[in-house]
């Protein structure tokens, strides 16, 4: 028997767990580790299934090949000639944004998809370049890009500290928190009650967060950017506004005060749904110690992502709890990218078809079957997965997948054959999260406490690290063949990550591949420390609270907080447009949700996350199932513009009037894939009727929730 600890890579919370193995390697038990220095013994039912995850019998342990349309195993040899033989040409006839990439959300939870994917996607010099932050958090990035300077400077709720929480369209007591790393977010948020302070809730749904909290605002979707600045407009009404020590670092302040004077609480209150006197009293609650306002995915996938991310900001900037303890704040990793960073930019080029700008050099999702199913120079020809499952995971999901049987050749970096890697001419698998090490280099950078910790491989892996099979396809494309040498690429990779940071590469003296990166970074970043340095403290490293960071994290070209931002504020009109609107004439709209025992679209394949009967159902509320004639139980059609799907009903006062609510990342039940759980508990694909066509036009984030559809009985 033997125990190691680990990191949890499922989700953004970081937990250290103890897993236990018996002789034949087997694992027997995977429980919270109570000495890890941030999670401190939590687990949730996905930690506790990364055994069931190991040992899935449908994970796949050779390389695909797809051969009169059927799915042999074959070598990695054959793999990579096969590729060598195919995707080449494409690129020499067609050029390369001929070959697109979508990049999907493990890979942001796996140090060598993150680390070496950037060297394949560069090699490649696609401006095809897609993955799941145009269907999650580029909004986000687009407010800290402008505001900040810095698409990465993202601010979080200093969670420990804080004695007020406004959470906007998040449910961290189910998703375990996301842009707010922070482990045991129960936990967190009773301490907050503990001290006397206070949570409130906005958000279509009486979610487990909303339950929990002091006080619950039934927001109607897509709305939020009208309550947010119905907010802005109180505080600067009644003399609220006080930024403190920010007032030196603000550029825009008038610019916001004009901006919100014509959504006052009055003017919102008809379209959000929530009265006048208690936007007065959120104003005003806001403006008391330790307050922060925080917005996630439902404030993010809609119609107004961008402009509410950003009055997100504002708010914690107009009562001075940006950059202030208790307050809304910018970590500082251990791996923090320092100096040289480049400012924020959008629009260096655009989507072929639909003309849709570039963001953080990525195109939204949204298009990707328009640029493959439009002939013309410059269509997308072959496509390049990499841990993304788009066919569940992306709006108008029956026309990608359509669109995918189209491509000259596709190749899936991928551990199972699923709904998307079905299409692939190619599946290359890669090790288990037990597998390979782990480090949470994108996590840290979100983190409610300043920790660092390294994972060892526990496991030897029969299967190649995934950052040799990105250099690998990064030798095929750049031309060196399959024969490409893999240890030169990699010194080639540490040799620039140390150039980059000032030091000589020599210092990580033998290491190779994300190890070298990880200990240059370290060693480059703010905390002196190598990576002996975390192989010595297997629970972690606690680096402490959040501190202050302005001025040296902006990198604004007027080195100061733009609070209101050009390309943002260009967004307002749109917006004064929705405020104009009857809303008595609003239908029916579509918003998603999650459960505790899911990751998106992957996880349904591990018999202990599914069991309990089907969850994902279309859930209604009492007074609109009466109008439509639906019952709990029975089966209804649901309808967009962009498809149609049946769903067994829920009937519940959950969601509020007006609004329907089905889980994504289900329907599972295609040809061809190879997950046996999944397909006998295959839900229904939530995104065959989420519409393309809806963005948040800045970011071009799609528009998941307050997707206008018809429900009927079937
Ligand atoms: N309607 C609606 N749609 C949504 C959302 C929503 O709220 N509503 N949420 C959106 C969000 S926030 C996100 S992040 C996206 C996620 O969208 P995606 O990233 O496209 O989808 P995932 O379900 O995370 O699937 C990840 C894929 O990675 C594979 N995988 C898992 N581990 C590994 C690994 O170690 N290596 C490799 N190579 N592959 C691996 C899985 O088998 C799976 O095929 O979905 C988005 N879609
Ligand atoms: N168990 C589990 N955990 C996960 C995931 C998972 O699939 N399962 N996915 C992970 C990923 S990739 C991400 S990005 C995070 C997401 O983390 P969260 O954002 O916390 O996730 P959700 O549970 O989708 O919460 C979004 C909430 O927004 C609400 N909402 C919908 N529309 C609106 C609106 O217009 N306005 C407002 N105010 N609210 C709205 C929804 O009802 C929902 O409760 O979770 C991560 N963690
Ligand atoms: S909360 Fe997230 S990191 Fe923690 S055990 Fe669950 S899935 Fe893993
Ligand atoms: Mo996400």
């Amino acid at each position: 028997m033997t125990t190691a600890h680990v990191t949890c890579p499922l989700c953004e919370a970081t937990c250290g767990l103890e897993v236990t193995l018996d002789a034949n390697q087997q694992v027997t038990r995977v429980q919270g580790d109570d000495k890890d220095v941030f999670s401190r013994g939590y687990i949730c039912p996905k930690g506790a299934s990364l055994g069931a995850l190991h040992h899935d019998p449908d994970r796949l342990t050779a390389p695909l090949l797809k051969r009169d349309g059927e799915f042999v195993e074959v070598s990695w040899q054959e793999a990579y000639d096969e590729i060598a033989r195919r995707l080449p040409p494409i690129l020499e006839e067609h050029g390369r944004d001929a070959v697109a990439v979508y990049a999907g959300n493990p890979g942001v939870h796996n140090i060598a998809l993150t680390l070496y994917g950037r060297v394949l996607y560069k090699a490649l010099g696609t401006k095809n370049f897609y993955s799941a932050t145009s269907v999650d958090q580029l909004p986000k990035h687009y407010s800290a890009g402008t505001m900040f300077g810095d698409p990465l400077a993202i601010p979080v709720p200093d969670l420990d500290r804080t004695r007020h929480l406004l959470i906007l369209g998040a449910n961290p007591l189910v998703s375990n928190g996301s842009l707010m790393t922070a482990p045991d977010i129960r936990g967190r948020l009773r301490a907050i009650r503990e001290r006397g302070g206070k949570i409130v809730v906005v958000d279509p749904r009486r979610t487990r967060t909303a339950q929990f909290a002091d006080e619950h605002h039934a927001i109607r979707p897509g709305t939020d950017a009208l309550l947010l600045f119905a907010l802005v407009n109180v505080l600067f009404a009644e003399n609220l506004v006080a930024p403190g020590r920010l007032e030196g670092h603000l550029d825009g302040l008038e610019d916001v005060r004009e901006l919100a004077q014509p959504f006052t609480p009055e003017a919102v209150a008809p379209r959000t749904g929530i009265d006048a006197d208690a936007i007065r009293r959120m104003a005003r609650e806001l403006t008391s110690d330790n307050a922060v306002v925080y917005g996630r995915i439902g404030t993010t996938t809609q119609a107004f992502g961008t402009v509410a991310s950003w009055l997100v900001d504002v708010l914690n900037v107009l009562t001075g709890h940006l950059d202030a303890p208790g307050g809304a704040m910018f970590p500082l990793a251990a791996c923090q990218p320092t100096g040289n960073r480049r400012p924020f930019a959008v629009g260096r080029w655009r989507s072929r078809v639909r003309g849709y700008p570039e963001v953080v050099g990525e195109l939204p999702v949204a298009t990707l079957a328009d640029e493959i199913e439009t002939p013309g120079e410059g269509q997308v020809r072959a496509l390049i997965t990499v841990s993304g499952n788009p066919c569940l995971s992306t709006p108008n999901a029956g026309r990608l997948a359509a669109a995918l049987d189209s491509l000259d050749f596709m190749i899936s970096v991928d551990v199972y054959l699923n709904e998307t890697s079905r299409h692939a001419d190619v599946i290359l698998p890669g090790p288990s999260p037990l597998e390979r090490p782990h480090f949470d280099l994108a996590f840290y950078q979100l983190s409610i406490r300043n920790v660092a910790n390294w994972t060892p491989a526990t496991l030897p892996s029969a299967l190649p690290q995934e950052w040799e099979t990105m250099l690998r396809l990064t030798g095929i494309v750049a031309g060196q063949g399959p024969e490409a040498d893999v240890a030169a690429l990699d010194d080639f990779v540490a040799g620039e990550t140390a150039r980059r940071n000032g030091l000589d590469v020599a210092v990580a003296g033998e290491r190779t591949g994300p190890a070298r990166l990880v200990d240059l970074l370290l060693r480059a970043g703010p905390y002196n420390v190598t990576l002996a340095d975390l192989e010595a403290a297997p629970h972690g490293m606690d680096f402490g609270p959040l501190k202050p960071r302005i001025p040296e994290v902006l990198c604004t070209a007027s080195g100061r907080i733009e609070l209101a931002p050009e390309p943002v504020v260009a967004d307002v009109p749109r917006l004064r447009e929705e405020l104009a609107k009857n809303a008595e004439a609003d239908g029916l709209v579509l918003i998603g949700r999650r459960h505790l025992s899911s990751n998106n679209s992957w996880m349904h394949n591990l018999e202990p996350l599914v069991r309990g009967g089907n969850r994902c159902t279309v859930q209604v509320h009492p007074a609109d199932a009466t109008r439509l004639g639906l019952t709990d139980g029975s089966l209804a059609s649901v309808t967009s513009r962009a498809g149609k799907l049946q769903v067994p009903v829920e009937v519940t006062d959950e969601v509020r009037p007006g609004v329907v609510s089905i889980p994504h990342g289900w329907g599972h039940d295609v040809d061809g894939s190879r997950t046996r759980v999944a397909r006998a508990n295959p839900g229904v694909n939530s995104n065959l009727v989420a519409d393309e066509t809806l963005l948040d036009v800045p970011s071009g984030t799609s528009v998941l929730n307050g997707i206008p559809v018809e429900v009927a009985p079937v």
